[in-house]
């Protein structure tokens, strides 16, 4: 609000301040407070909150988290929210699936909750959102605490002494579609909003482990583990202990200025899709410990070869977008359990969750069943590449996925986009994202999904320079009908990288059959896998494929009537009910890629 306003005497801060969200602006959270626990319990703040669609924003602009119920004279001021008698909705869910009157509902909505709180002898104690899409605004007892950005990945705030025995949660959270956001306002999937994941309190003493990373140090042969601790508080001077017992393993990491990391002689059996081993790894410092299930494996990448475990792979892929008929985005423990298991029915070993950062329940999932990853930020299609706020933000997502899941061996890529355009601001601002993965991270491969050059038709994209691994996303068959210029396209390529079709497809509607010229039909889409399959089957550097995608997922940018409001390029109906044609193509491929070399 101007100086100039405020001295207008009928200035009524409501309803003509213009400028009211730029309070909530100045405090912002990010990856600097997060907290990573392993597998360590907290308490849950999920369940029923009171719930308003807010669509213009009254919550922030009239303060309503004040709860001013009476002026200085104790006489009754009239509100426009009763928190206690809104209806309720389940936390973690999307408001979309909550009630249809929500389904394409883009803005604010408002949730509250109270809830008790006992010190038991805690000092510090913190509120942990597994992602809320797109913006949380987050206040606790009338104070506001901050503001996320960033539709899929976790934040942390601590509230140590800002408890009392009853207390006051509320979130604004809004999911409107923004030209300067990651993603920005055009995007191929459905727009859900809301605490989609789980909202935690967690208790922790008053020096404690914020977060840890071990893996198998890279290039030691296998012989080689490193771990690093991270701790918050007074005492940042000390040793840690790290404990794997299975393997014998007991060592000292001492921490200067709250940080300590070490390297240190071990073997253990080495995490793979067929020997998903994971070992209970404890780290201590003073009064806290944690404790996680990791796995141990190298992935490299040499010439135009993919290694695991020093073993040449093939990744046989499929994409999946976070997506439900019945949930949304907040799928469930179960939902993803089937998605892998479906996979592994289609001969897969690889995942590439599109677009966005997926429910860290996925990557440990992943590690359990046994599926490699590659994980993604949403730095999709026309991003405002030139705008240094949305590089900041895209830079954040990208570091809270990976502190998130570092410790996840299912995971041996990260994506830093999809499909933009190759132009000198995309290749600053993407070239700088890879520099900043391969910076926090050595364990694994950056790649991004790129585009092709349909005028040379060869792949050729700036960006390829600063990637482990060449994602390319084709659609001859589909897009570019012409399916004869695949082999072309590959045949004029020279990659000196592993290339990954991170994406080829054609829409089919379930059960809707014909003959190949048909669109729409499972047997068009079933010639088109064809091609491709057999095309990809005959290109040495092709070192793995994700066709597009799993399962038909919601879509509001497809109108056509065989559509319906729904992407159908799936190898599955959207209910996962319905096998389509290619399913199968796929199945057999993967049968007997393995014996291509
Ligand atoms: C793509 C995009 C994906 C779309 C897909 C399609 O290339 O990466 O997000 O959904 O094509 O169906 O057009």
């Amino acid at each position: 609000m101007s100086e100039r306003e405020k001295i207008v005497e009928n200035f009524v801060e409501n309803i003509h301040c213009a400028t009211y969200e730029e309070r909530y602006l100045k405090k912002i959270i990010n990856n600097t407070t997060l907290i990573n626990r392993g597998r360590n319990e907290a308490e849950s703040l999920n369940g029923f909150w009171n719930f308003c669609i807010d669509q213009y924003d009254s919550c922030l602009r009239s303060k309503w988290y004040e709860e001013k119920y009476f002026d200085e004279e104790g006489r009754q001021l009239p509100i426009d929210y009763s928190f206690d008698q809104w209806e309720r909705i389940k936390v973690p869910s999307c408001w979309n699936m909550h009630d249809e009157r929500y389904l394409l509902y883009e803005g604010s909505a408002v949730y509250t909750r109270r809830f008790k709180y006992k010190n038991n002898g805690e000092k510090r104690v913190f509120i942990r959102f597994g992602a809320v899409n797109h913006e949380a605004k987050v206040f606790l007892n009338k104070e506001y605490l901050g503001m996320h950005k960033g539709g899929s990945t976790p934040f942390c705030i601590e509230v140590t002494g800002k408890l009392n025995d009853e207390n006051r949660i509320l979130v604004v959270v809004n999911n409107t579609r923004k030209r300067t956001n990651v993603p920005c306002d055009d995007f191929d999937w459905f727009n859900y909003g809301g605490i989609y994941r789980d909202v935690e309190l967690i208790r922790l003493p008053e020096t404690f482990i914020k977060r840890f990373e071990i893996y198998m140090k890279p290039g030691s042969g296998y012989k080689k583990i490193r771990a690093a601790v991270y701790t918050d508080g007074s005492v940042n001077q000390g040793n840690a202990a790290l404990e794997i017992n299975e393997l014998g393993i007991k060592k000292e990491i001492s921490i200067v200025d709250g940080f300590g990391e070490i390297e240190f002689e071990a073997t253990p059996e080495l995490w793979s899709p067929e020997n998903p081993k994971l070992y209970e790894v404890t780290l201590s410092y003073m009064n806290d410990s944690v404790t996680d299930k990791v796995g141990f494996r190298e992935i490299a990448v040499k010439g135009t070869d993919i290694y695991l475990n020093g073993k040449k792979i093939f990744l046989k892929g499929v994409c999946a977008h976070e997506d439900s008929v019945y949930n949304g985005k907040a799928i469930t423990e179960d939902e993803i359990r089937e998605n892998f298991r479906l996979a592994k029915e289609m001969n897969c070993n690889y995942m590439r969750l599109a677009h966005y950062p997926h429910t860290e329940k996925a990557a440990r999932i992943a590690d359990e069943m046994g599926i490699m990853l590659w994980e993604e930020i949403p730095v999709y299609w026309a991003i405002d590449f030139r705008n240094p706020e949305t590089y900041i933000d895209a830079e954040n997502q990208l570091t809270e996925l990976i502190k998130r899941d570092i410790n996840r061996a299912s995971v041996i890529i990260w994506s830093v986009g999809n499909e933009n355009a190759d132009t000198d601001a995309r290749l600053k601002f993407m070239s700088a994202l890879a520099k900043k993965a391969q910076e926090l991270d050595p364990s694994r491969l950056v790649s991004a999904a790129c585009l092709v050059n349909h005028i040379n038709l060869r792949i050729e994209d700036r960006l390829i320079d600063y990637l482990d691994i060449i994602g390319v996303n084709e659609y001859f068959g589909w897009y570019d009908p012409d399916v004869s210029k695949l082999l072309t396209f590959f045949n004029n390529s020279n990659p000196e990288k592993p290339v990954i079709i991170s994406e080829f497809g054609a829409d089919a509607r379930a059960c809707e059959r014909g003959t190949s010229d048909d669109i729409y039909t499972e047997d068009r889409q079933m010639s088109i896998y064809k091609e491709q399959t057999e095309t990809i089957r005959k290109i040495p550097y092709i070192k793995g494929t994700s066709p597009w995608i799993l399962f038909d997922f919601r879509c509001p940018r497809r109108h056509h009537y065989l559509q319906g409001q729904y992407n159908i390029k799936g190898l599955l109906s959207a209910d996962k009910s319905h096998k389509k044609l290619s399913f199968y193509v796929m199945k057999e491929f993967y049968a007997g890629i393995d014996k291509k070399d």
